[in-house]
């Protein structure tokens, strides 16, 4: 490690600063802000990979912003970029390359892993997947019956799930609307039930979507799957038209009885989390079509660009990611919100939950050392404006802090143009309500009775950034998924956690398997578990069994 990354994260210089400079601007009100600078919405503002940024209405100053970005360089952000971008080992408890940017590399770059070019490797199965999604999206793969395919099944959880379930909800304007797409994740039986009860097993693929292939989960849905398909086409043969698998671990794909002819590969430096644009995709491109994949990952691709080349002090990821920083370290917030004011991204909240909480949710530094600061807060959100007759009440009047991205598009993908300006109305309005608030003097002046001037008051001051993209396409999705990746990396090389690991995942999966024998028809052992959990599992056999 290199001495940028030993010096520990608040003895820094430029943390110090922001110490101080925290205590010189906490109380300041966006109102005094915005008053001393008439400039500020448009000077207050960013562009990049076709997305224009407003982080104006933050609680910052433009020394804020040069504190921050002082504190990036002296965590070693253009060092660590480089790193990750060369294929070097940055994730290092599972000693492993993180290179998702490579996924969406120019054919002909260079990037390579323990010497190995892995750019053509990502091409060979890009160009396999269009392939088949054109043959399938043709008809010209028929299922075992001769059938054409209708109805496509990804069955996956985690990273192989959330990223395709979100893609395919966010791109459903340019898919192909007579192939139905359903995602189960959850071992819960009701998921794959409600997912197939009205599709025909004749007419579906099922996609087994599994970095490991040894996920309980996605193993049982998939065993379940093929019991369905094969139960009610009559032959087992019958699996090689109707299932595909995309893994890396292609033994247990043969193993569970895919050709692997039929599956579509991806490597270990690619995140489960960070897959959604590798052959875990393969769902969405058959949904949206090779070439709007293509456009898709030519918007994440603008995005990785952007962050690499652009100075911090206009980089998107760079600023909004620092920017969070400022509020969970220095203010206390401990949830941000995402709000997108488009239908279509109604899962992007979902999405962005793992990527930011799996990846930055950590409290030991990369040298294993305890942190002695607040690192990633609770990402939550959903859809305006059905959030504005819920929760935004907390948002504008309760005693937390919580900056909120807004994300929304000029152009609207659907009618009407009076609809979308009501819509975009509405979220300019919200982000101006928080950050500017109402005073008592402006709730008298409205003629309110004394006793209810407190309750009306808007004290403001609540920060948020507004997203604005010209319209949401395959290319635009792209970039912003780059642009949450980029900003979870920005603020995991401050921390200086590893943001590619996930070992807090473990424990509840092996106690599960360990319950699970317990739970097994016939197991009469007496449970040796915590009291709690005993009790537990003796009133669910007893409810079971009655
Ligand atoms: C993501 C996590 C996790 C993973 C799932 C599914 O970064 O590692 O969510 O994606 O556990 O794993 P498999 O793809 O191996 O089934």
């Amino acid at each position: 490690m290199s001495t940028a990354t030993s010096t520990p994260l608040t003895a820094r210089r430029a943390w110090l600063a922001l110490g101080a400079h925290y205590d010189a601007i906490r109380d300041v009100h966006l109102r005094e802000l915005f008053a001393a600078d008439p400039e500020r919405g448009t000077r207050m503002t960013a562009e990049g990979a076709s997305l224009f940024l407003d982080y104006s209405k933050h609680r910052a100053t433009p020394e804020t912003l040069s504190l921050l970005a002082d504190l990036a360089r002296e965590c070693g952000l253009s060092e660590r970029t480089k790193a990750m971008f060369s294929g070097e080992k940055i994730n290092v408890t599972e000693n492993r390359a993180v290179l998702h940017v490579a996924l969406r590399a120019a054919r002909g770059t260079t990037i390579s892993v323990d010497g190995v070019n892995v750019v053509p490797l990502v091409h060979e199965v890009l160009d396999r997947m269009r392939a088949f999604t054109t043959a399938v999206r043709d008809g010209a793969w028929k299922g075992f019956t001769g059938r054409q395919i209708r109805n496509v099944v990804n069955i996956g959880i985690g990273g192989s799930d959330l990223g395709p379930a979100m893609a395919h909800r966010a791109l459903a304007h340019y898919s192909k609307r007579d192939l139905t797409v359903r995602f189960v994740s959850n071992v819960d039986g009701t998921d794959f039930a409600e997912a197939t009860r009205d599709l025909d097993p004749a007419e579906t693929l099922c996609i087994v979507s599994s970095k490991t292939f040894t996920t309980i989960e996605t193993m049982t849905n998939a065993a379940r799957a093929r019991e369905w398909l094969v139960g009610a086409l009559g032959d087992e043969r019958a699996v090689s038209r109707h299932f595909v698998a995309v893994s890396t671990n292609e033994s247990a794909v043969r193993k569970f009885g895919i050709d692997p002819a039929n599956m579509f590969g991806f490597w270990d430096w690619v995140g489960g989390r960070y897959s959604m644009d590798s052959a875990i995709g393969l769902s969405t491109m058959l949904a949206i079509g090779a070439d709007n994949f293509d456009a898709m990952l030519g918007g994440l691709r603008a995005m990785d660009e952007h962050f690499r080349d652009t100075p911090f002090e206009r980089n998107l990821p760079v600023i909004m990611g620092m920017l969070g920083i400022w509020y969970a370290d220095f203010f206390g917030a401990q949830s941000a919100a995402v709000l997108p004011y488009d239908q279509y991204l109604a899962r992007f909240p979902s999405y962005l939950q793992q990527l930011i909480m799996e990846s930055n949710g950590k409290s030991v530094t990369l040298g294993g050392d305890r942190v002695r600061y607040a690192t990633s807060p609770v990402i939550w959100g959903e859809p305006g404006t059905n959030g504005q007759h819920s929760f935004h009440q907390l948002l504008h009047q309760g005693t937390s802090l919580i900056p909120v991205d807004f994300i929304a598009f000029t152009k609207r993908l659907n009618p009407s143009a009076a609809q979308h300006d009501l819509l975009i109305a509405n979220m300019l309005a919200q982000a101006a309500a928080l950050a500017f608030g109402k005073t008592a003097a402006e709730v008298r002046a409205e003629g309110t009775a004394e006793a209810l001037v407190a309750h009306r008051v808007f004290e403001g001051n609540r920060p948020s950034s507004v997203i604005l993209g010209d319209k949401l396409t395959p290319a635009t999705l792209g970039a912003l998924i780059a642009l949450y990746e980029h900003l979870v990396f920005t603020q995991g090389v401050v921390w200086g956690i590893d943001s590619f690991d996930q070992w807090g995942v473990e424990l509840g999966k092996t106690l599960a398997n360990r319950i699970a024998a317990d739970l097994t028809p016939g197991a009469d052992t007496t449970p040796l578990h915590d009291s709690s959990t005993n009790a537990l599992i003796s009133r669910y056999r007893a409810g079971r069994a009655q």
